[in-house]
């Protein structure tokens, strides 16, 4: 019995990056991206683990693409490699070719790509003629995206320009947490714009034919620790620099002006030049949501929490609220130690589709890291089950409230590579033995193929 009903066409997904899968990092011509050096920076992964072969996907994309058919999904996010198709500015066809392959394979299962342009692997060269702080990386992202559109359009319709931004930004150059690990709140503001603007650029190219744009960017639920005005300004700034400067710029073409003045001070409004906004707030077909869990945040000294930190060990990814303190919302945590809310996601998604009407949106992103273990070359991942049913049922109240929510993708398809975590968080529906490189889909696989044949919850 299906006691709730997605709508008819609901796209089933699950979703995955390059870096954290591909490995073959020296093959066909692939150059090095912010994430080989990174990762091969002693001290900036967890073990020291990196992305070479990953879950050798790049060799084994066809075994992994008949697992997906077998538990009934219909649609697969993947991210292409930037610096595969475009090491040091050329086009490298052999590159290319791989994604041609994939789609095909992906096609002739019945299940329809979403492709993601960067899901936070820069090629090296253009870190050191910059990064993203520097605006000219936004126009080498949308050569990338005219020669992926080119070679791949014909069998890729559903483009995602930027993953997270937030991370890319913050994380990347912020806090120092992620590749390429640059600390400096000032390089981190002037890289979220041109990531932005990186989006606004390509989506154009990208719409052309029939193609369908849209941008990830990771929100999350926020709430202030209690009704103190420091505690209500505590969540002010942090719903305006995670949620309400990403949804404003790409749906409304402007940043929040309180935002503006929080970052006033490293010198964000320098970054900004006449006709940015038209061109980040143009067109797109939907939004992709990337949903974790919720802030509980608190300005007041004393509070109990640590000070504003990611949840690693660098500088504060929150310019502008670096006196902020994130505490426990007392809700039962993952092995991230992020905090399970799925009302927040029907928050998220009801608030979004009210204050940004009109744009379709897909769950791009949504699930949990547990410590799973294979026993008897079993599975078993309860807890993921009930995180997904949670999140599910959210997004099935939410279509019932009106928003018009197109698909959701499991993060992640298999165990992988975990930016700073390494191989040492799991967030798959498969897991991954990584001496073997064997894959056994979890009870939370087949639970979640369950759903998508169902197009529904029991
Ligand atoms: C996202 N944070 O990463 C990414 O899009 C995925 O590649 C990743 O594997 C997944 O979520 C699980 O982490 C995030 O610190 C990394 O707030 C860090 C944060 C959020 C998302």
């Amino acid at each position: 019995m299906i006691a709730r009903g997605f709508p008819e066409g609901f796209v089933w997904g699950t979703a995955t990056a390059a870096y954290q899968i591909e490995g073959s990092v020296n093959a066909d011509g692939r150059g090095v991206s912010i994430w080989d050096t990174f990762a091969h920076t002693p001290g900036r992964t967890l073990l020291g683990d990196t992305g070479d072969v990953a879950n050798d996907h790049y060799v084994r994309f066809r075994e992994d693409v008949a697992l997906m058919a077998d538990l009934g999904v219909t649609g697969y996010r993947f991210s292409l490699s930037w610096p595969r198709i475009r090491p040091n500015g050329r086009t490298n066809e052999q590159g290319l070719d791989f994604y041609r392959r994939l789609a095909d394979e992906l096609l002739a299962v019945g299940i329809t790509p979403f492709a993601t342009l960067y899901h936070w692997d820069l090629p090296q060269e253009l870190e050191d003629a910059g990064g993203w702080p520097a605006r000219d990386t936004a126009y080498r992202f949308a050569d990338y995206a005219s020669v992926a559109h080119d070679a791949l359009g014909d069998r890729v319709h559903d483009w995602i320009t930027v993953n997270e931004p937030w991370c890319a930004a913050f994380l990347g150059y912020g806090s120092g947490d992620h590749a390429p690990g640059v600390r400096d709140s000032r390089a981190a503001v002037r890289a979220a714009h041109h990531l932005l603007l990186a989006h606004g650029l390509a989506a154009p190219i990208l719409r052309s034919g029939e193609g369908r744009v849209g941008a990830a960017p990771n929100l999350y639920a926020v709430s202030p620790a209690s009704d103190a005005p420091e505690d209500l300004d505590a969540a002010r700034r942090v719903d305006g620099l995670q949620n309400r400067f990403f949804l404003d710029a790409l749906l409304k073409g402007s940043y929040p002006v309180d935002v503006l003045e929080d970052l006033e001070p490293f010198g964000f409004d320098e970054a900004i030049q006449p006709g940015d906004m038209g061109v980040i707030g143009g067109p797109i077909d939907f939004l992709g949501i990337n949903y974790y869990s919720r802030h509980t945040v608190s300005g007041l000294p004393d509070a109990d929490g640590h000070v504003a930190t990611s949840p690693f060990a660098g500088a504060s990814p929150w310019p502008g609220a670096e006196h902020v303190a994130f505490v426990h919302g007392g809700r039962p945590v993952t092995d991230m130690g992020w905090e399970i809310d799925p009302e927040g996601l029907h928050e998220i998604l009801t608030r979004v589709a009210k204050e940004y009407p009109a744009v379709p949106l897909y769950i791009t992103e949504n699930g949990a890291a547990y410590p799973d273990e294979l026993v008897d070359g079993e599975c078993a991942d309860p807890e993921r089950v009930a995180y997904l049913e949670g999140h599910l049922r959210a997004c099935h109240d939410a279509i019932s409230d009106g928003v018009p929510l197109k698909g959701y993708f499991a993060w992640s398809f298999m165990d992988n590579f975990e930016w700073g975590w390494g191989y040492g968080k799991r967030f798959g529906l498969v897991h991954v033995d990584y001496d073997t490189q064997v894959r056994t889909p979890k009870s939370s696989a087949r639970w979640f193929g369950d759903v998508a044949r169902h197009n529904g919850l029991s």
